[in-house]
């Protein structure tokens, strides 16, 4: 018998629910992303914490990407997300909270919400949530500037702090193949690349920043046959 799809609660554009479909891909598990309304949240009404992304397998409710990650790495071991090492575990733990505190905040928040074009597509991407009334779908695109004007602000003066980051970024891949030299792709990894490829592969107005980095792009290219590209909870 095949298994139901896992459910995945969803906003297209969040840093952290693309780190879980990458994840999912990554693991090859078959699962459908439902959309939430962004200010209502009516879809995870069950939640205390109301944040995205939320999983249900089964009726197992997993709230946290990173809770989320241990989840599927505990039930689903095949590919690994971790190392075995115990050494080489803890530096794969930390990579990850560096690309999800640091690295989303400083490389991903500048770009989907500092370059009007790119911050255009992703309002747009809310518009396809299927419980928005009318109403929601002329006052979001009307309303979210002004509702978003601070993580606005703050992602157009994070602009010029892009270089820094990649930077940084190359340093942490060292000479690779994986972020802090690991042999194999971790969830360190998959959440990187998660937010790397909405960029590149959604052709995101400047993306050529990213893609002129050549040891980035090359570690791209070794993730992607491996997950999902950057296009993957966005499409219909
Ligand atoms: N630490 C959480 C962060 C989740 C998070 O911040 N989600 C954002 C979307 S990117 C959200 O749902 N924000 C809505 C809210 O806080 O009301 C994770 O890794 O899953």
């Amino acid at each position: 018998m095949s298994r139901p799809p896992i459910k995945l609660y969803a906003f297209a554009p969040s840093p952290y629910v693309q780190k879980v479909a990458a994840i999912l891909d990554f693991k090859q598990l078959p699962y459908a992303p439902i959309l939430v309304h962004p200010t209502k949240k009516t879809e995870i009404a069950f939640s205390r914490r109301k944040q995205v992304p939320i999983i249900d397998d089964g009726g197992e409710i997993v709230e946290d990407s990173t809770e989320i990650a241990l989840y599927l790495e505990a039930k689903y071991p095949d590919p690994p997300l971790l190392p075995d090492d115990r050494a080489a575990r803890a530096q794969v733990l930390t990579a990850e909270r560096w690309i999800d505190d640091v690295f989303t905040a400083r490389f991903y928040a500048p770009f989907i919400w500092g370059i009007p074009a790119n911050r255009e597509r992703v309002l747009a991407s809310f518009l396809k949530t299927p419980s928005l009334s009318g109403f929601d779908r002329i006052a979001l695109p009307r309303f979210a500037g002004v509702m978003m004007r601070h993580t606005i602000a703050q992602a157009q003066s994070d602009l010029f702090r892009l270089p820094a980051i990649l930077d940084e970024f190359e340093t942490r891949l060292g000479s690779g193949p994986y972020l802090g030299e690991q042999p194999q792709p971790s969830v360190a990894d998959l959440a990187a690349f998660a937010i790397v490829s909405v960029v590149t592969d959604m052709d995101f107005e400047g993306a050529e920043r990213v893609r002129e980095r050549r040891a980035i792009a090359e570690w791209g290219e070794r993730l992607r046959p491996v997950t999902s590209p950057g296009t993957r909870v966005f499409q219909p």
